[in-house]
């Protein structure tokens, strides 16, 4: 058991508030239409987004996968810059023309979100090896979903990693669904981790809405890599309440087993744990959740005061 400080156990109540009121927001947004493009919402999964990132080290890197809000959040993105960038404004992250699917801070080792699914497996592969090669002693952390395992992308990168022993921790946020495909229907094993011993590398399989068994998990997970021992596969059990983008019905399931899940909501269960221990006041744990609402309030202020892009940049930023 690794021993949490006050103020880490503060800083992660705070965090996860942040990214519950962060996407709650943006989903208000979206149905009044001032959001372009489509929005992956993680309501629910915030334990395994948050939680891992803040298992980091400084100047070590991640890679987000397209549900990527709360593990920006975590990773301590700008949440004034994540919302101008989910608004499309220039202010944004990428001056406004990603959008939520592709907030990317590559100077400070976000190597970003992606449309891509599994598109950050070979990302994080070529981020580690730069790692090893220059020894600096930071490890990548890679999100991807559920779904991302079954591309190729995954196998061939879970291979080269385990071959070249590539400081590496692949983190799956396994929400039971790709987009409306339960997961019973896309692959035939009770455990994603089980397919790491194809590649010969830990795997572990965690309840993603504890966020003990997340930070744990993940710290120790980066100390293996860090130690040069390889990379680890780890995947996350959680659940997505929200439907797949902001066009989903949810046709494909039922509302009661939304219900269930939402009895073991990670914030809640958060907030039951620092309760239970007495380890804050009943006045701390209202506090870090009225500055967490603060906070994206006056995000949502700060995007929408900031201006579009202007037309004469439109072919700035342009890599191919
Ligand atoms: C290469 C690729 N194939 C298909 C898609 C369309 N697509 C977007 S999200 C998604 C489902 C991904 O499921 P999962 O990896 O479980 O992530 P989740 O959406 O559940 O977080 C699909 C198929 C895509 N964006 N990229
Ligand atoms: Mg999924």
């Amino acid at each position: 058991m690794i021993e949490l400080s006050e103020e880490l156990l503060l800083r992660m109540y705070y965090k996860m508030n942040q990214a519950r009121y962060f996407e709650e927001k943006l989903d208000d947004l979206v149905a009044k239409g001032q959001v372009h493009g489509t929005v992956h919402l993680a309501i629910g999964q915030e334990a395994s987004g948050v939680m891992a990132c803040l298992a980091l080290e400084e100047g070590d890197l991640v890679s987000l996968s397209h549900r990527g809000h709360a593990q920006a959040i975590g990773f301590g993105l700008d949440v004034n810059l994540m919302m101008a960038e989910c608004l499309g404004k220039y202010t944004g992250y990428c001056k406004g023309k990603g959008g939520s699917m592709h907030i990317a801070d590559l100077e400070n080792g976000n190597l970003g979100a992606n449309g891509v699914v599994g598109g950050g497996f070979n990302l994080s592969c070529g981020a580690a090896l730069t790692q090893k090669y220059h020894q600096t002693g930071k490890v990548v952390l890679c999100f991807a979903g559920d779904g991302a395992t079954n591309e190729g992308s995954f196998h061939e990168s879970l291979n080269l990693a385990s071959v070249w022993k590539l400081p590496v921790v692949f983190f799956i946020e396994n929400n039971q669904y790709g987009m409306s495909n339960p997961i019973e229907n896309h692959m035939n094993i009770e455990n994603i981790s089980d397919r790491s011993e194809a590649y010969n590398m830990p795997g572990l399989t965690i309840d993603g809405n504890d966020f003990l068994d997340v930070y744990n998990t993940v710290t120790k997970a980066l100390r293996y890599a860090r130690a040069g021992k390889g990379p680890v596969l780890i995947e996350a059990k959680t659940y997505r309440y929200s439907g797949h983008s902001k066009s989903d019905k949810q046709v494909y399931r039922d509302k009661r087993e939304v219900q269930e899940w939402r009895k073991k909501d990670p914030v809640l269960k958060m907030k039951e744990y620092l309760r239970e221990n007495r380890i804050f006041t009943e006045k701390q744990i209202l506090k870090m959740e009225e500055e967490a609402s603060l906070s994206i309030e006056q995000a949502v202020e700060f995007a929408k005061k900031s201006p579009q892009p202007q037309l004469n940049t439109i072919l700035e930023d342009v890599y191919a």
